[in-house]
């Protein structure tokens, strides 16, 4: 198919500080990259520990909410957005399972890191969490629109 024809959906993927810290950032972004998938938006924050509630609003009730929130604001995260065919699952499938105990070999946590709390890396979990991420931690215009050669080799 053209890839006009493709539907490109997008995700918000963010390297969060031990990632940052570990020197994990180019390992993190070439697998994305290597797979296909096209990078939209990119920027290097620290979130205040209010901005990561805010991300992680929907675990506020669980017990390692506040730990999970000093965490995600204690340094330098990655945050992006990834663009492509199936990007959102199948993105999940490159990142592995929240656990990194038991995430396969070959997933980006089960390669890279140990500990659940310490799991370097987040991924939206589905489409209307893709949309509210990329909203909360990009304004429109930080989103880039532009061709990718390698895309009608792709698609
Ligand atoms: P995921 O979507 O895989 O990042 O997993 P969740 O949204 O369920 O959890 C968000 C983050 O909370 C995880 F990345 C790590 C942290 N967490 C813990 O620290 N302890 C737990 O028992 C579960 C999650």
């Amino acid at each position: 198919p053209t890839v006009e024809a493709v539907e490109l959906e997008r995700t918000f993927i963010a390297i969060k500080p031990d990632g940052v810290q570990r020197g994990l950032i180019s390992e993190i972004i070439g697998r994305f990259e290597r797979k296909g998938y096209k990078l939209v938006a990119i920027k290097l924050i620290v979130p205040t520990k209010e901005f990561a509630a805010q991300h992680y609003d929907d675990l506020s009730s669980r017990p390692f909410f506040n730990g999970l929130c000093d965490f995600l604001s204690s340094g330098p995260v990655v945050a992006m957005v990834w663009e492509g065919q199936g990007v959102i699952k199948y993105g999940r499938k490159l990142i592995g399972a929240t656990s990194p105990q038991a995430s396969e070999p070959g997933t980006i946590r089960g390669d890279l890191c140990v500990q659940v709390s310490r799991n370097i890396i987040h991924g939206s979990d589905g489409p209307e969490t893709a949309v509210n991420e990329i909203g909360l931690w990009f304004k429109p215009e930080e989103l880039v629109s532009y061709t990718k050669n390698d895309e009608k080799w792709l698609y």
